[in-house]
């Protein structure tokens, strides 16, 4: 199979995901080609079966906002007329399924067919979709798609609520790979960031508001009231100056370290005892699971799909948002010494549910199903 793979190439989950799925795919012989404006983070290397075609915007004066989804749909044409795709897979309602409709048009003046499946990540869903000026055209986009996906029964339902929606939405859960897990050997040892005796509690995000980061600080300087620990908080955004400057108005700021973006937040992870997601709202909580995956118990909020990735009291435990007294009491609950091995043995079976094993099939036989012939008239 020949498939286009439209995504952010950006540290967000979606574009992990789309990049993840693209090797996976590639990695069984088909061929994936990549259509961004970078290079997708985790591609990674030089690889079998995978190309990337950069979507680049000239600056033209007379834009003031430069049409961005008009040259990714020019660059689709481009690229499924001489890569003969079969098929386009895009991530995110916006702009990416939008655009996705004008190059099948396009295609389809020129005798072509080319079916497009749309991947419903959240924001584009859970935030936009409450901006009733991006409403039309984000009904349109899904229901003119030839497949749709979301992450999570959860977003599936709110998608149903918010939009016009009248065709099937299949719910195909965020995955692992475990291999990135097996030997994430890093340059730093836990003893860089946490004394002997001490628990290290991590938080990766984009510091966006609906992360609540805030909420990370305070509940940890609730829970070193109740035992000794310290914070890695993984990442940048809007909020990061907010949580420094909460930090040292709580007294912990010597407690907290702000790594900022790592190119691999897996290594961090590997090193913590307990992870923190406080979300307003998280359609999946990819973060989460790939905290399971190394084995780190989380604690997070009851918001979205969370509760269908963490089973409370399995492999974590979760809180109403905004209740971080909850969330400390939970952390120092799961990270007492006679909890904390149980916990981190079922977070990681529980990841293991989620594995791109299983999670691969579903996506091949979405394509499948889109692939049957199609009349182009
Ligand atoms: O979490 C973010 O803000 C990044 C965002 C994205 O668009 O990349 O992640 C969304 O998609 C992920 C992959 O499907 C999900 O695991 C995240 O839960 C979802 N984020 C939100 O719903 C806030």
């Amino acid at each position: 199979m020949r498939v286009g793979m439209v995504c952010y190439p950006t540290f967000g989950g979606s574009g992990v995901v789309a990049t993840e799925l693209g090797k996976a795919l590639a990695a069984q012989g088909h061929e994936v080609h990549f259509i961004t404006y970078d290079q997708p983070v985790r591609l990674g290397s030089f690889r079998p079966n995978v190309y990337y075609h950069e979507v680049r915007i000239s600056k033209y004066p007379l834009f003031d906002y430069p049409p961005y989804e008009l040259v990714l749909a020019s660059k689709m044409v481009e690229v499924a007329r001489q890569q003969k795709l079969d098929l386009l897979h895009v991530h995110y309602a916006i702009p990416h399924a939008s655009s996705a409709y004008t190059a099948k048009q396009i295609l389809k003046d020129g005798g072509i067919h080319l079916p497009v499946i749309t991947t419903l990540h959240g924001t584009d869903i859970t935030l936009l979709g409450k901006d009733p000026s991006f409403e039309p055209v984000i009904s349109f986009a899904i229901n003119q798609s030839d497949a749709v996906t979301a992450v999570s029964s959860s977003l599936q339902s709110d998608t149903y609520k918010l939009f016009g929606i009248n065709r099937d939405i299949e719910v195909i859960p965020n995955f692992i790979c475990p291999s990135h897990f097996a030997d994430l050997g890093s340059e730093h040892a836990r003893s860089d960031f946490a004394a002997e005796g001490e628990s290290l509690v991590c938080h990766v995000s984009n510091f966006r508001s609906v992360k609540r980061v805030e909420d990370v600080v305070r509940a940890f300087a609730l829970l070193v009231a109740q035992r000794p620990a310290r914070l890695l908080m993984v990442g940048d955004g809007p909020d990061r100056p907010a949580a420094e400057r909460l930090a040292r108005e709580l007294g912990v700021a010597d407690r907290v370290t702000f790594l900022g973006k790592l190119k691999n937040p897996l290594e961090a992870l590997a090193l913590a005892d307990l992870f923190l997601l406080p979300s307003e709202s998280e359609s999946f909580g990819l973060a989460a699971l790939e905290a399971m995956a190394c084995g780190v118990p989380v604690v997070a909020t009851e918001a979205g799909g969370l509760p269908e990735v963490i089973r409370h009291g399995v492999s974590g435990m979760l809180a109403p948002v905004g209740d971080v007294e909850r969330m400390a009491d939970h952390a120092a609950f799961l990270l007492a010494p006679e909890n904390h091995d149980q916990f981190r043995k079922q977070a990681l079976e529980r990841a293991s549910s989620f594995h791109i094993d299983a999670v691969l099939p579903l996506y091949l036989t979405a394509y499948e199903r889109i692939l049957t012939p199609h009349p182009t008239t």
